[in-house]
């Protein structure tokens, strides 16, 4: 009884977050555009491409490729940064007991992310041996709510969409793993994550009679 679990990075294994944020509110603040926490908000899970995009229409800036260019080479230099002194201690409470269990168990593991530094964020923090297959967003066209992050995954695990399980923080990733027929487990609140089929605060309140049950049914 096999079953595909596939994890979101930013957000669900580290929290990136926080660092994506510095970065874009140094483009924001160079630009005289307000970019606050809350904004932030609005970036989970959607791509580096698209989030320049939503804080220049903050600032109702229009600007050519060019900048545009220019400023997504600059943030992810600086997010870059920012990751150097990343280590096993940043993982979120509670990950690595559940991805310890489930490879226990034999179940298939992945990863799901719209980011293009998930593969050098894996191994800073030393996890990247728990996953068979790794898709990230140097891999897929089209970007959460679309499925095709989570169709690629399970595909490479030869396991079927009925029988893959999402974990995600964004609203984005839960609609996509719904629009995929996966099962969805928010991490993170409620008022943010209604859509979710599972909702957990964190990893820590993740018992493993709920992952048995998810492996057995
Ligand atoms: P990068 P996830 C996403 O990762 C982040 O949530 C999102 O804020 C970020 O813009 C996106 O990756 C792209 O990241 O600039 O590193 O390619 O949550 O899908 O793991
Ligand atoms: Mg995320």
């Amino acid at each position: 009884n096999k079953k595909a679990f596939i994890f979101d990075l930013d957000g669900v294994i580290v929290d990136t977050a926080k660092y994506h944020y510095l970065a874009w509110q140094k483009i924001a603040g160079a630009l005289g555009i307000e970019f606050t926490p809350e904004h932030n908000e609005e970036l989970k899970g959607v791509s580096r491409v698209r989030s320049l995009d939503i804080i220049l229409n903050l600032g109702k800036i229009n600007a050519t490729q060019e900048d545009k260019d220019r400023w997504l080479v600059q943030k992810n230099e600086d997010y870059l940064g920012y990751l150097v002194h990343m280590d096993e201690n940043e993982i979120l409470p509670g990950v690595l007991p559940v991805l310890q269990y489930l490879k226990d168990q034999g179940q298939a593991i992945a990863l799901g992310s719209a980011s293009k530094n998930a593969r050098p964020i894996l191994e800073k923090v030393n996890i990247i041996s728990y996953f068979d297959a790794i898709v990230d967003g140097n891999d897929v066209t089209n970007a959460k709510p679309d499925p095709e992050v989570f169709v690629q995954a399970a595909r490479l695990l030869s396991i079927d969409a009925e029988k893959a399980i999402v974990f995600e923080d964004s609203v984005a990733g839960i609609q996509a793993a719904n629009i995929a027929n996966m099962t969805s487990i928010g991490i993170g609140e409620e008022s943010i994550l209604h859509e979710a089929q599972y909702l957990f605060p964190d990893f820590t309140h993740i018992e493993t009679d709920f992952l048995d049950m998810l492996i057995k049914r």
